[in-house]
């Protein structure tokens, strides 16, 4: 166990009146422990308490899990585990609850044990908001492994494959980098699948002109990794280098507002008002960027309406887009961390200059 961050939950913990909090979420004990739990539709949770008091609920068929901690409750496949863990819970105390423990544990423990259940809310998250060096090494290698993969996934571009065929390449490549795991849902867009932002990979085949947005991610160690660029195939239309341009610049300038002190929001803003002034704001849909680390999305949000402050350690992205709908589009994503009067971009991977790829 991670006793420097289970100490900072239990300082959240009191701050927030909760008396004790019950965690499922893989990420967060691997945020704890070092060790990723895959329980199926078995429960395991690790219940705290506010005296700093740890204890995990395992069953015992998952005897491999018997290095998360010292204090560990097994219980059996014949034994209900909710009745247990109902036992630990105090009468009427505050019980802070992860907002991903299955409703089929919680509803049985409301009834099992009167106390004022909550949500554990941001307890958690704002713990791990912050990376500390060690995390921020795992990420800097994540996306040096990322930038191998989107390397090679674009000089691999033809005609050959279809969007589908060409993500599918990426399983193989992020094992033989040295990845542990990768962003299933990574995007693969050509031509017209480019006009939405999130467009899932299909039969859609590569064709001249086309721009291709590839956003893709690695884990290492835990820590995950996102990238987008944008390239074209064989040439690219006037209309299509002018958004290319844009996106760049709006993405240039946000990132170079990164520091220590400076809001969330007007990260946003910033680049968002530079694509807005060349005409294009209603086709920028989405939130500039996302915070990152065990995760491919944490809390916070790098959007407009998040006004908390920048702290050093945060990682997140930073990825405008302009998405025209039936033509095309451009995102361009980098990750950075801030730092007190900076930051650092996790990437050197070319993009002021419009690729065409042959
Ligand atoms: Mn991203």
């Amino acid at each position: 166990m991670r006793s420097d961050r289970l100490q900072k939950i239990v300082a959240g913990m009191r701050e927030a009146g909760v008396d004790q909090m019950i965690l499922s979420d893989p990420s967060t004990i691997y945020y704890l422990t070092g060790s990723f739990v895959a329980p199926g539709l078995r429960m395991l949770v690790l219940l705290l308490d506010s005296q700093g008091k740890a204890t995990f609920y395992i069953n015992a068929l998952q005897s491999d899990y018997a290095g998360l901690g010292e204090d560990i409750v097994w219980y059996q496949d014949s034994q209900d585990p909710v009745k247990l863990l109902g036992q630990a819970v105090r009468e009427n105390a505050r019980v802070a609850v992860d907002k991903n423990w299955s409703a089929n544990f919680l509803l049985r423990l409301m009834a099992e044990k009167k106390a004022d259940y909550c949500l554990s809310g941001q307890i958690v998250d704002r713990v791990r908001m912050v990376k500390d060096e060690g995390e921020i090494a795992a990420l800097q290698e994540s996306c040096l492994i990322n930038e191998k993969v989107i390397d090679e996934m674009i000089s691999l571009l033809g005609p050959d494959r279809t969007e589908q065929q060409h993500h599918r390449l990426l399983h193989e490549m992020y094992c033989k980098y040295g990845a542990d795991g990768y962003n299933i849902i990574g995007v693969v867009a050509y031509g017209k699948s480019c006009g939405y932002a999130h467009h899932k990979a299909d039969d859609t085949r590569l064709a001249p002109g086309d721009s291709v947005i590839i956003d893709i991610g690695a884990r290492y160690k835990g820590y995950r990794s996102d990238m987008t660029r944008t390239v074209f195939y064989k040439s690219a239309s006037d209309e299509m280098r002018e958004i290319y341009k844009i996106v760049l610049e709006a993405q240039l300038t946000a990132m170079d507002a990164v520091k220590a002190g400076v809001r969330f929001c007007d990260i946003d803003k910033i680049g968002r008002d530079i694509i807005t002034k060349y005409g294009y704001g209603e086709y920028f849909t989405h939130r500039i960027g996302h915070n990152i680390g065990i995760d491919g999305h944490e809390f916070p949000d790098v959007g407009g309406a998040n006004e908390m402050e920048i702290l050093p350690g945060m990682c997140f992205s930073v990825e405008p887009g302009i998405y025209i709908p039936g033509k095309g589009g451009v995102r361009i994503e980098d990750l950075v961390v801030a730092r007190e009067d900076g930051y650092h971009c996790f990437y050197t991977y070319p993009k002021k200059e419009l690729r065409i790829v042959e």
